[in-house]
C-alpha cells in the first residue's frame, strides 16, 4: 500500500472536522430542486451498490445519515448533507442499475449529469469503483462526461476489505494507469473500506483540502 500523503496534523484536522455535526439537508428529485448554496461541496458518484451512501456515513462517522442498502437503486435523489455548516457532501443516485426500467435509468442519469455539469461550488466529484472489479466499461461514460464538463474528479476504490492487500495494490496501479490520460481525473487513486474504516482518514483530509475549510 502506498504511504499516506497526509501528515498527522492534517489527518487530525480532517478527523476533527467530520466529528462535528452532520445533518441531512434535502433530497432533490429534479434539477430545478437543486439548492443554491454558497458552501463548497463534493459529490459521490458511481455504479449502484458500489457503496456511495456507506462511504458518506463512514466519512461523517454515523451509521445511517445516508440510507445504504443491499438493494441496488437505494438512493433515488441527489441528497445533500451538511457538515458543521461548512461544506456539503452530495450523494448521487447510482448508474448501471440493471433492474430499473429504461425510463427510470434515463431520469437518474440525466439528474446526475445535470447536477455534475451545473454546480459552481462543486470542488470535486469522487467516482467510486468497487475494488474487486476495478474500472469497467460502464464507468467510461461518466468519466467521459466528467472530462468533457471539466469537473475535477478522483477515483475512490470501495470495499477494500473484500480483497487481499496485494490484490488491492494491483487494482490501485491498474486504475491509476486507467485514468492517466484523462484530463479531469486526479492521478492518485484512493482506496477505502466503509466496513473497516481503511482509508477514511485520508479521504477526510482530502475533502477538507479540496473544500479549503478548517475545523
Ligand atoms: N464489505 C463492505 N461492504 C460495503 C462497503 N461499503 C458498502 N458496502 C455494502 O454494499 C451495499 C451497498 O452500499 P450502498 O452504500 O447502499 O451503495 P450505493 O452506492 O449508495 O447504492 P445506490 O444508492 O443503490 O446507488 C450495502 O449492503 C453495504 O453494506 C465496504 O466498504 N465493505
Ligand atoms: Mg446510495
Amino acid at each position: 500500500m502506498t504511504e499516506s500523503p497526509y501528515d498527522d496534523e492534517t489527518l487530525e484536522a480532517g478527523r476533527l472536522l467530520f466529528a462535528r455535526a452532520a445533518t441531512f439537508v434535502m433530497g432533490a428529485a429534479k434539477v430545478e430542486q437543486l439548492p443554491d448554496t454558497s458552501q463548497p461541496e463534493v459529490a459521490f458518484a458511481g455504479r449502484s451498490n458500489v457503496g456511495k451512501s456507506s462511504l458518506i456515513n463512514a466519512v461523517v462517522g454515523m451509521k445511517a445519515l445516508a440510507r445504504a442498502s443491499n438493494e441496488p437503486g437505494r438512493t433515488r435523489e441527489v441528497n445533500f448533507f451538511n457538515v458543521n455548516g461548512q461544506l456539503h457532501l452530495v450523494d448521487l443516485p447510482g448508474y448501471g442499475w440493471a433492474k430499473a426500467s429504461k425510463v427510470t435509468v434515463k431520469k437518474f442519469q440525466n439528474l446526475g449529469r445535470d447536477y455534475l455539469r451545473g454546480r459552481p461550488n462543486l470542488k470535486r466529484a469522487y467516482l467510486l469503483i468497487d475494488a474487486r472489479h476495478g474500472l469497467k466499461e460502464v464507468d467510461k461514460e461518466p468519466m467521459d462526461a466528467l472530462d468533457v464538463a471539466a469537473v475535477s474528479y478522483q477515483i475512490v476504490l470501495t470495499k477494500a476489505d473484500k480483497i487481499k492487500p496485494a490484490e488491492l495494490a494491483k487494482v490501485i496501479e491498474a486504475t491509476q494507469a486507467g485514468v492517466k490520460k484523462r484530463p479531469a481525473a486526479h492521478p492518485l487513486v484512493l482506496a477505502t473500506s466503509s466496513e473497516t474504516g481503511f482509508g477514511i482518514a485520508e479521504l477526510r483530509a482530502e475533502i477538507m483540502r479540496v473544500c479549503e475549510v478548517t475545523p
